[in-house]
């Protein structure tokens, strides 16, 4: 157990009923101890890396937590695992990827665990929702607020505000 500590995540799914489980994956949090603050708006994202998949959901949260950066992992993990994640290979489609993207200003480099989040900034479906809850906030590698990474982002890919009425 650590101070609580502001932490920022990001959740994705493009397996099941999208919504629900991102949705699901919030309440999980809390259960587990991390508070949401603020969220994002959901994002409908192209995939990236692997293609031929279908389209996320995805957002971002602002959590408050006392758990150290591995004890949030752990609860990430147990939470990704809960809701039917199966680990096939690197990309692969999945109901829920719940990351870590910034833990306060820390920064850990350590096989198990990288903070910030390594592709965090040539990400536009992370970037855009992290922008929504976290426009001013630092990286604190790159010395950057949220905002100018966003702007300043190369990834051409499709990200945009998910319109409720649509398919799940
Ligand atoms: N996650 C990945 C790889 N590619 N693409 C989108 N649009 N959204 C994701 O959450 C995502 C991805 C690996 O974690
Ligand atoms: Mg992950
Ligand atoms: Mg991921």
């Amino acid at each position: 157990m650590a101070r609580p500590a502001t932490a920022f995540l990001s959740a994705g799914s493009n397996m099941g009923n999208r919504r629900e489980n991102l949705e699901r994956a919030l309440t999980s949090l809390r259960r587990a101890g991390v508070k949401a603050r603020r969220v994002s708006p959901f994002y409908e994202t192209e995939p990236v890396g692997f293609e031929e998949q279908p389209w996320f959901l995805n957002l971002a949260v602002e959590v408050e937590t006392s758990l150290d950066p591995f004890e949030l992992l752990d609860a990430c993990l147990a939470i990704e695992s809960a809701q039917g994640r199966i680990r096939t290979f690197r990309n692969a489609p999945r109901t829920l990827d719940l990351d870590i993207l910034l833990y306060g200003d820390l920064v850990i480099s350590s096989p198990k665990l990288v903070i910030p989040h390594p592709r965090l900034e040539e990400r536009r479906f992370v970037l855009a929702p992290l922008a929504q809850v976290a426009p001013d906030v630092m990286h604190p590698v790159l010395r950057k607020p949220i905002r100018s990474l966003l702007e300043n982002c190369r990834d051409s890919s499709t990200v945009r505000v998910f319109s409720p009425g649509g398919p799940p």
